[in-house]
């Protein structure tokens, strides 16, 4: 569990740790992801820091898929993965609320997404 202070994305929200970004809102925030599983895998999170997504308000909740639907557009990927994970057991690494958006490349190069086989 992470608090608000130590959260890295918090930080990335307020510019304390770089990051790619490629949306912003008064609400949601989105950039690419360090440890891509593919080329333009993108992370989508609210700007309250909440750790699941029984901990985020419904209004920030319901931004957040229309920026998803946006990325995926600015793609132009055909195949792709929306993802969010929550709880160590579930594969979350970053206590803050996320929505992989993970475009799946047309050919068989790029990685595979790991987590339905663990
Ligand atoms: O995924 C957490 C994701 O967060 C994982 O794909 C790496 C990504 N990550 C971690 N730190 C950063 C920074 N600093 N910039 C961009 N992306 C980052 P999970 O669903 O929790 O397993």
């Amino acid at each position: 569990m992470s608090s608000l202070a130590s959260c890295i994305f918090c930080k990335i929200i307020k510019g304390d740790i770089p990051s790619f970004k490629l949306y912003e809102s008064e609400k949601v925030f989105a950039f690419l992801d360090i440890n891509p599983l593919s080329k333009g895998h993108a992370l989508v999170i609210p700007k309250h820091h909440g750790e699941k997504i029984t901990d985020i308000p419904d209004d920030m909740l319901s931004e957040i898929l229309p920026v998803v639907k946006k990325l995926v557009k600015a793609t132009g990927a055909e195949n792709y993965n929306v993802l969010q994970n929550n709880g160590r057991l579930a594969h979350q690494e970053v206590d803050h609320v996320h929505f992989h958006m993970i475009p799946k490349p047309n050919q068989t190069e790029g990685l595979s997404i790991g987590w339905p086989q663990q």
